[in-house]
């Protein structure tokens, strides 16, 4: 996705000899803040957020370009003991992640007590990417609860910096920044400096769509819907998007549809308002609901919907 609202006056196809890049993997328990985090250090949405644990499914790149450097962060699905297919593509990708790292930031949420969950995390850092350097922030300081003592992760893992942060009120995020930017390797730019994101406007109006729908039910419901978007045409005067929500339960399509269509009809309005500030123009959003039987374990309708799990076997 690009963006030319860039308020830096950033020298187009020229960087000095001190010009860094590189890939910071923001890695994480699920629901900790790393999408919050990415979207406040670009000054823009790139990434659906939400108060419910495991709403970011993929890998996606928010590229933050100066005169100085350009900083590729890698979202990353939070980190959970896998219970399904698409939990084990999540935690995948999450792993995939920092592989390629050049520094990881590790957040954690300072409110809640550390977790079992954080001390895997730390050991898959220590045993996947033993020489990769890590950053630890705690996010969430803004909130008036108790904040709890990480010392004892700190020690699992060996080159910690701590920060203490807070992704909603941006509170020592350009430090943060500072601090990750300094400990990139020296290296050109990779992308255009305009582009904010590796993923299109058709990934990002799926994403939307299925973040009111997460904001909108509950249970098991967000975790079994996948939307695929079907249609996309920008033209003069408004966008066309068609969409497809896919469910695993006829019951659960009951549910998305909602009372003589009233909880399709809200999901359709908020995600199409958001969208039309998004692409500052009319759109048009149609929506419809399907059933994949089970899909979340069934490894070719993930492919189908974009979760593409490596064959066994495979190095990467
Ligand atoms: N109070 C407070 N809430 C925050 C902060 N950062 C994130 N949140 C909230 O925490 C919730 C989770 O944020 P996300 O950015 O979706 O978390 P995530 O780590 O990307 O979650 P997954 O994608 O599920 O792994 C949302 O409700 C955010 O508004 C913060 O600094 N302070
Ligand atoms: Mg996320």
């Amino acid at each position: 996705m690009s963006d030319d609202n860039t308020d830096e006056n950033i020298v187009a196809d020229d960087w000095s000899p001190e010009h860094r890049s590189g890939v910071v993997a923001v890695v994480g328990r699920p629901n900790v803040g790393k999408s919050t985090l990415i979207n406040a250090i670009l000054g823009q949405k790139i990434a659906i957020t939400t108060p419910k644990p495991q709403t970011t499914r993929r890998q996606q790149l928010g590229i933050l370009t100066s005169n100085e450097a350009q900083v590729l962060f890698m979202d990353t699905p939070g980190i959970h003991k896998p219970h399904n297919k698409l939990s084990e593509y999540m935690s995948f990708a999450a792993g995939d992640a920092l592989k390629d790292a050049d520094v990881i930031l590790w957040i954690l949420d300072a409110t809640e007590a550390p977790s079992g969950t954080d001390r895997y995390i730390a050991n898959v850092m220590k045993d996947t990417v033993p020489n990769t350097p890590i950053i630890l922030a705690l996010n969430k300081t803004d909130t008036l609860k108790g904040v709890h003592n990480f010392t004892q992760h700190l020690a699992l893992v060996p080159h910690v910096i701590d920060f203490k942060i807070s992704a909603l009120k941006g509170t020592q995020v350009p430090e943060l920044v500072a601090k990750l930017t300094s400990m990139l390797p020296l290296g050109p730019r990779y992308y255009p400096v305009d582009q904010v994101s590796d993923v299109n406007l058709r990934f990002i109006a799926a994403e939307v769509v299925r973040e009111k729908i997460i904001m909108n039910t509950e249970k098991e419901i967000p975790y079994a819907v996948a939307v695929a978007i079907e249609a996309f045409s920008e033209g003069e005067e408004r966008t066309t998007i068609e969409g497809v929500i896919y469910v695993e339960r006829d019951s659960q399509k009951g549910i998305i549809i909602g009372k003589g269509g009233s909880m399709i009809k809200t999901i359709g309005t908020q995600a199409r308002l958001e969208l039309q500030q998004i692409l500052e123009q009319p759109v048009h959003l149609e929506l419809r609901v399907k059933v994949l039987k089970n899909w979340r374990d069934d490894e070719a309708l993930m492919r189908r919907l974009g979760y593409r799990l490596p064959k066994r076997g495979d190095d990467d």
